[in-house]
């Protein structure tokens, strides 16, 4: 099973460089590595498991956050009453919205072991198309909270880390255009 210490760090060049895409049908191993991942993440939500293995409580994986630079993200959590439970493939964001929201807290990282502060503003409503495991394409639209989990993991894919949405100048800074989630 996946430990955090199987979880690469800041500073791990995985985490800056631009996943590949993956090719169909899946190896046994992107299999594999797919439900590891999705593994990790619902032992890091069970509290014993989480305790025994002091894993922190996550809500989503991309693959470069094992140290492979593949494009595949987990997301698993509930919210307001529905469970957001995906593996995908390619994931790519295919329309967003104008308007942009912020987590009231901020963000953190499984591969960011200290705390940094301030407004990490992303889009309010994105529509992403994917693939699941059997190459089935899927287009969903996420808004709120989901959205903001959705393109920290995609962010990932693509060498973003969550500070670098942050203003250099003042990391509190609220656009005109963005509205808060509590
Ligand atoms: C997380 N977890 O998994 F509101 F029960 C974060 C960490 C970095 C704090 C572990 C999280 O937000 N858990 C959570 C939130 C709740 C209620 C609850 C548990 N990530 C995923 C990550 O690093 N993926 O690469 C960071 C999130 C910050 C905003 C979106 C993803
Ligand atoms: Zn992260």
């Amino acid at each position: 099973m996946l430990l955090m210490n199987d979880i690469v760090r800041d500073g791990h060049p995985a985490l800056r460089k631009k996943s590949s895409e993956v090719n169909f049908p899946l190896s046994t191993e992107d299999k594999k590595l797919l439900d590891d991942m999705k593994t990790f993440i619902l032992n890091s939500q069970d509290e014993e498991i989480a305790e025994k293995h002091q894993l922190r409580a996550g809500v989503g994986l991309a693959a470069p956050q094992l140290g492979i630079n593949k494009r595949f993200i987990v997301i698993h959590f509930e919210y307001e009453d529905k469970l957001y439970n995906y593996q995908l493939v390619n994931p790519k964001i295919i329309s967003h919205s104008v308007e942009m929201t912020y987590l009231n807290g901020g963000e953190g990282c499984l591969s960011v072991d200290e705390q940094i502060e301030g407004n990490v503003v992303r889009y309010a409503r994105i529509t992403i198309r994917a693939y699941d495991m059997d190459g089935n394409e899927i287009k969903v639209r996420f808004k709120g909270y989901p959205a903001v989990v959705l393109q920290h993991e995609i962010d990932h894919l693509n060498g973003i880390m969550f500070y670098d949405h942050i203003n250099k100048d003042n990391p509190f800074y609220v656009p005109e255009n963005a509205k808060i989630i509590e």
